[in-house]
C-alpha cells in the first residue's frame, strides 16, 4: 500500500488537497479535503439583503457573476418580484452570465487544463516562421518557461505540429478570455466583481452601441470556439483516448438548467440523470447537506440548505475536509457541464442532440463515454459553444434605451431561493429574511458537490469515487490524480473560504 499526498494541486483556483491510497499501482481510497474555512454565510447575518449580490461575489473571483445572478434570483423571490423582472434585465443577465461563462471555460481548457496534455519543453525545437510560436521560443531560451514545464514528464502523445499549435492557443486563448471579460463589462460595469445585477433586474439601460460592442466581440469568440477550442479539444480526445475509460465517478448527473426565457422556461432544463440516460425531474426537497465527515458541528448534520447552519468545529475527530458534503436523493451527484449536457441530452433536446452525437460520431464513442475525463472537457467545449451560438439571438431580443430594472422593497419577513448553473455546476443560493435583515444565508457550490468528502454513509464524493478505481501506469508520476481532478475544473475558492466577521484566527490547524 502506498499512500500519495498532493498538496497543493495546482493549476486549479484555490487549495485542494488530495491524498489517494494505492495497491498494485490502483487507487483503493481517496479523501479530497478543503483547507480553508468559508465564513461568507456568517458576514452576511444581519446585513441588508439588498447587499448580498456585492457580498456573495467576494466568495470567489473567478465566478462572481455566477453567485451575483444565483443572489440576484433568490431576492426576486424573497421580494415577491420574480415575475416582474423586464425582459431588459431577464437578456441583460443572460448575456453577462453567459459572457463569464465563455470567459471560465476558455480559461479552464488551455490555462489549468491543457498542460496535462501538451509539452510545452518541445517548443525548444521549433524552427518555423510562426511569430507567436517564435517569441515563445525566445522566452524558453531565456529559461522563462520554468512554471510550464517543471514537473512534468511523460506522456505527452501530440505530434509536434499539434502540440506546437495547442503552444499558440494557449497564448491567444489569453487574448479571447480578455474579449469576453470585456463583453462581460459592457453589460456588467466591470470584471471580476460586476455592478448591475441587482434583485429587480439590471442597472444597464441597453443601447444600439453597447450592443454592437457586444455582438463583435461574440463574433470574434464564436469563430475561436468553432475553429480552435473545439478542433483543440478533439485532437486532445483522439490522442488520449483512454481517458473516456477513466474517471467515471459517481454517475449520477444534477443540473439546476439556466438562462430563463421569456416563457418561464430556461434555455437549458434542469434535472438529474445517470449512466443509463434516463433523466428525472429535480427535486429541491431531496437536497441534504451532511458534515459527518467535514469540521462542522455535528448537530447541523442532515439538513436542507433551507434550514442549515454553519458551525465551524476544527479539531473535530474524524474529519477531514471545510467542504461540506451537499447529497441529493441520499447519493453523490455531480455538478458541471457535463451534468447540464447530459441532463438536457437525455431530456431529448434536439441542438444538444446534435452537438454530442457529431462529436461522439467523429471519436466512434456512444453516449456512455462522455461520463469520463475527457467527457467532462468535451461538454464543456460544447457547451460554450452552445451558449455563444445563441447569445447573437438574445442580444438582438433587447429594446435599446427601455428600462432593465423595477424597483422593489426589502419585506419584514420572507424566504428566497436561488438555483442557476455557475460555469462549474449547480449553484443555490438562500436567504430567510427577519426584521429587513438576513437572518440566515446558505450556498451550496458546485465544487462543494464535486469536490465533497464522504457523507454520513460513509459514500465518498463525486471526485473522491472518480479517483477510486483508476489504475496508474506508474505511481511515481501519477498523471492520472491530476487529470481526474482538473476535469471537474475544481474551485475551492467556491468551496471554502477563510475569513471571520472581526478579522482574526478562527483556530490553528495541523495537517500532516
Ligand atoms: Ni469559484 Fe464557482 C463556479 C460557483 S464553485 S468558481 O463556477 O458557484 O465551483
Amino acid at each position: 500500500m502506498t499512500k500519495i499526498v498532493i498538496e497543493p494541486v495546482t493549476r486549479i483556483e484555490g487549495h485542494l488537497r488530495i491524498e489517494v491510497i494505492t495497491e498494485n499501482n490502483e487507487i483503493k481510497e481517496a479523501r479530497s479535503s478543503g483547507t480553508l474555512f468559508r465564513g461568507l454565510e456568517i458576514i452576511l447575518q444581519g446585513r441588508d439583503p439588498g447587499d448580498a449580490p456585492i457580498y456573495t461575489q467576494r466568495i470567489c473571483g473567478l465566478c462572481t457573476t455566477s453567485h451575483s445572478m444565483a443572489s440576484a434570483l433568490t431576492l426576486d423571490s424573497a421580494f415577491g418580484i420574480a415575475d416582474e423582472i423586464p425582459d431588459n434585465g431577464r437578456i441583460l443577465r443572460n448575456l453577462i452570465l453567459g459572457a463569464a461563462h465563455i470567459a471560465d471555460h476558455i480559461l479552464h481548457f488551455y490555462h489549468l487544463a491543457t498542460l496535462d496534455y501538451v509539452d510545452m519543453t518541445r517548443i525548444a525545437n521549433y524552427d518555423g516562421s510562426d511569430s507567436t510560436l517564435n517569441s515563445i521560443k525566445r522566452l524558453a531560451e531565456a529559461d522563462e518557461l520554468r512554471l510550464f514545464t517543471a514537473g512534468h514528464e511523460g506522456d505527452y502523445r501530440l505530434s509536434d505540429k499539434a502540440n506546437m499549435e495547442l503552444v499558440a492557443h494557449y497564448i491567444r486563448a489569453l487574448e479571447m478570455r480578455r474579449k469576453a471579460q470585456e463583453m462581460l463589462s459592457i453589460f456588467g460595469g466591470k470584471m471580476p466583481h460586476n455592478m448591475a445585477i441587482v434583485p429587480g433586474g439590471v442597472t444597464t439601460t441597453p443601447s444600439t452601441d453597447k450592443m454592437l460592442s457586444f455582438l463583435w466581440r461574440l463574433n470574434e469568440l464564436r469563430d475561436f470556439i468553432n475553429n480552435v477550442y473545439i478542433p483543440d479539444i478533439l485532437t486532445i480526445a483522439e490522442a488520449y483516448s483512454d481517458y473516456f475509460e477513466i474517471g467515471a465517478g459517481c454517475g449520477n448527473l444534477l443540473s439546476y438548467g439556466n438562462f430563463e426565457l421569456d416563457d418561464e422556461r430556461r434555455f437549458l432544463n434542469s434535472g438529474t440523470v445517470s449512466t443509463k440516460l434516463k433523466p428525472s425531474p429535480l427535486d429541491i426537497d431531496k437536497i441534504w447537506e451532511q458534515v459527518k465527515y467535514s469540521w462542522y458541528a455535528s448537530s447541523t448534520t442532515g439538513r436542507h440548505p433551507r434550514q442549515a447552519e454553519t458551525k465551524p468545529e476544527p479539531n473535530k475527530k474524524g474529519a477531514y475536509s471545510w467542504i461540506k458534503a451537499p447529497r441529493y436523493d441520499g447519493k453523490a451527484y455531480e455538478a458541471g457541464p457535463l451534468a447540464r449536457i447530459m441532463v438536457n441530452y437525455a431530456n431529448g433536446n434536439q441542438v444538444v442532440k446534435n452537438l454530442v452525437d457529431s462529436a461522439l460520431a467523429q471519436l466512434k464513442l456512444s453516449p456512455k463515454a462522455m461520463f469520463s475525463v475527457l467527457g467532462r472537457h468535451i461538454a464543456r467545449a460544447l457547451y460554450t459553444k452552445l451558449i455563444a451560438d445563441a447569445m447573437p439571438v438574445w442580444l438582438l431580443q433587447l429594446r435599446p434605451e427601455e428600462p432593465a430594472y423595477i424597483k422593489s422593497t426589502v419585506p419584514e419577513q420572507a424566504t428566497g431561493m436561488g438555483l442557476i448553473e455557475a460555469a462549474r455546476g449547480a449553484l443555490g443560493h438562500w436567504i430567510e429574511i427577519k426584521d429587513h435583515k438576513i437572518a440566515n444565508y446558505q450556498c451550496i457550490t458546485p465544487s462543494t458537490w464535486n469536490l465533497s468528502p464522504k457523507d454520513d454513509r460513509g459514500q465518498p464524493g463525486p471526485m473522491e469515487q472518480a479517483l477510486i478505481g483508476t489504475k496508474m501506469k506508474d505511481e511515481n508520476t501519477p498523471l492520472e490524480i491530476g487529470r481526474i481532478i482538473r476535469s471537474f475544473d475544481p474551485c475551492l475558492a467556491c468551496a471554502v473560504h477563510l475569513v471571520t466577521p472581526k478579522g482574526g484566527n478562527i483556530d490553528t490547524l495541523h495537517i500532516t
